[in-house]
């Protein structure tokens, strides 16, 4: 099909994407003629308000005392301009070193204060991030490449996760087991862990990923260390200066919220290895979480890892298409194809095929590419120029195992400031079933249409590759919510039903299977993870009773003998 005739009528509406709350003008006018140090310090004004200075580098390692950082100047750039938004100075093994003893020093502390006390911290917490919402949300749009009301929304996420884990703090429920013996009482409990916590998350979600973990982390008693992508490392030395600032002024251990900034060889690497780390929270590529899985396991320490998905979505004969048609685009095309939960593979029944990639290719047109501070704006850059380079070679890929490219498939030459930026076309490639490029998840905006001929088909698919994160179905059969919801369905960590891939909310468990980790994070019981499980049996009673049965040495013989 041509991208002409891919062009129907049917798209009744823009397709916009905007947070749920109000969004504040960060920028005027792209038509800066040069970026002189004047106009840059104008676009961006809001890292003021974080404390963040565009001239002076920002020290990158806070042991919750002190800010330091003794390893190289990293360059924080904007995706879309190329401009150098601030410097920070990365950590060293030996600064990493200095901020695990900080955390030891204050863990038992924190582990001791009652869990409300430490949720009314990360009540704290939240608020302040409310406070700074547009600030933030500027700065993640600014440093990660994704739209406004997109890093707005992330800082959303974060204070929900927040409200959620202050009404976690008075819960953490165990549970209380009947004993089969008498005068005995047997409760589950949860304790802090023993260990730190450390966070490696990955560039895509730089605030919203890091608080699933920390909010929750912190009201279950635990001292947390993070390693964020050394991209984004501006929005992480922004956020624990929020955190920093709320603990201060509350008069909390500082140390509970430690950051080292800095590459993935010097400080990643040893933060995988220390057995001081208890739980290790990855998120990021398949291939490294391989690693952290390996090298966390060899130590027996805890690995909670959220890796690579590969989306697919559903589009049964019986769906509502005005509904799957705007899902598919926010699914593929929001955040610029850079979510774990992106929309890669769609898979379309033949009876509504031609119809659905009409409608898909009309939206896709609609959809502006542009610098993801402008209203209006709904494809911002690629976060890196290697990042382009991937999708050259993916779509040069995708023709060679017989695609044909609906929509897109260029390089995306910005105009102005923007010509500094890794702009690719959202691309739509119609593929054949059988290639092999379906099976590879590439963090970039292309998604692949396959035509189906009937649900069990989708199923299949959906199932056949390596990844399992998120999955949605558009159907308006009963039988077939069943079926993909049940057994014999999706086999991902998220199943949907007439919503797209991406987007969760905090409220259920986050994660997916197979080589996506098998972690959940952020809602749910996910927070049980962060804890220390104890079965604890109590016997209030005057006699030593043992379980199945067994007498044991009762006679003074010190021989056992099973009863019937
Ligand atoms: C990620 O891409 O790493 O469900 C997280 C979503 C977001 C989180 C994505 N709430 O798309």
């Amino acid at each position: 099909m041509s991208i002409a005739a891919a062009v129907t009528p049917h798209c009744r509406r823009p397709f916009l994407f905007t947070a749920t709350r109000a969004i504040t003008r960060i920028t005027n006018s792209r038509t800066m003629s040069s970026s002189t140090t004047t106009s840059q310090m104008e676009r961006y004004a809001f890292l003021a308000e974080l404390g963040i200075s565009q001239t002076i580098p920002q020290k990158g390692v806070c042991d919750g005392h002190t800010w330091y950082g003794s390893g190289p100047q990293h360059q924080q750039i904007n995706p879309a301009t190329g401009e150098v938004i601030g410097t920070v100075q990365f950590g060293t093994s030996k600064d990493y070193h200095k901020a695990v003893s900080a955390m030891l020093a204050i863990k038992d502390k924190w582990a001791l204060t009652p869990a409300p006390i430490r949720g009314e911290v990360v009540r704290q917490i939240g608020q302040r991030l409310r406070e700074k919402q547009q600030a933030l949300g500027a700065l993640v749009s600014a440093e990660m490449g994704k739209i406004l009301a997109e890093g707005v929304g992330e800082v959303q996420e974060a204070i929900d996760i927040c409200d959620f884990a202050v009404g976690l703090s008075r819960s953490l429920n165990g549970s209380v087991i009947p004993s089969e013996r008498p005068g005995h009482f047997m409760m589950e409990r949860y304790n802090p862990l023993h260990g730190c916590v450390g966070i490696v998350s990955a560039f895509n979600f730089p605030c919203a990923v890091y608080f699933w973990n920390v909010a929750i982390s912190l009201i279950c008693g635990n001292v947390n260390l993070w390693k964020p992508a050394e991209t984004t490392s501006l929005v992480a030395v922004a956020l624990v200066k929020v955190i920093q600032d709320v603990l201060k002024e509350g008069g909390h251990d500082p140390a509970i919220a430690t950051l080292v900034c800095g590459t993935g060889k010097e400080v990643g690497e040893v933060l995988v290895q220390d057995q001081r780390i208890e739980l290790v929270s990855f998120t990021g590529s398949t291939a490294v979480g391989r690693h952290v899985n390996q090298v966390v396991a060899g130590r027996f320490g805890k690995a909670l890892l959220e890796l690579g998905g590969n989306n697919g979505m559903i589009i049964d004969k019986d769906a509502d298409l005005d509904l799957a048609v705007r899902a598919t685009l926010f699914g593929a095309v929001g955040t610029a194809g850079q979510r774990c939960t992106s929309l890669r593979r769609l898979f379309v029944h033949e009876a509504v095929y031609e119809e659905v990639v009409g409608r898909v290719g009309r939206a896709y047109a609609s959809v502006k590419i542009g610098d993801p501070l402008d209203r209006g704006t709904l494809c911002g850059p690629v976060h890196t120029a290697a990042a382009v380079e991937k999708f050259l070679s993916t779509v040069a890929e995708a023709k060679k195992e017989g695609g044909r490219v609906l929509v897109g498939g260029k390089v995306w030459e910005g105009k102005g400031l923007l010509k500094g930026g890794n702009f690719v076309e959202p691309t739509v490639i119609e593929m054949p079933a059988s290639a092999s490029v379906l099976e590879e998840e590439a963090f970039i905006p292309v998604m692949y249409v396959v035509k189906i001929a009937s649900l069990e088909e989708g199923i299949r698919m959906n199932n056949e590759v390596k990844q399992g994160l998120s999955s949605a179905l558009f159907t308006s059969s009963p039988s077939s919510v069943f079926e993909w919801t049940g057994p014999g369905g999706s086999d991902c960590g998220i199943v949907n039903v007439n919503i797209g891939t991406s987007g969760a909310e905090i409220g259920g468990a986050f994660g997916g299977n197979k080589e996506t980790g098998w972690g959940r994070e952020s809602g749910s019981d996910a927070w049980k993870q962060y804890m220390r499980r104890s079965t604890c049996t109590i016997n209030h009673s005057k006699e030593l009773p043992l379980a199945q049965g067994i007498e044991f040495g009762g006679n003074g013989t010190g021989e056992g003998k099973i009863m019937d």
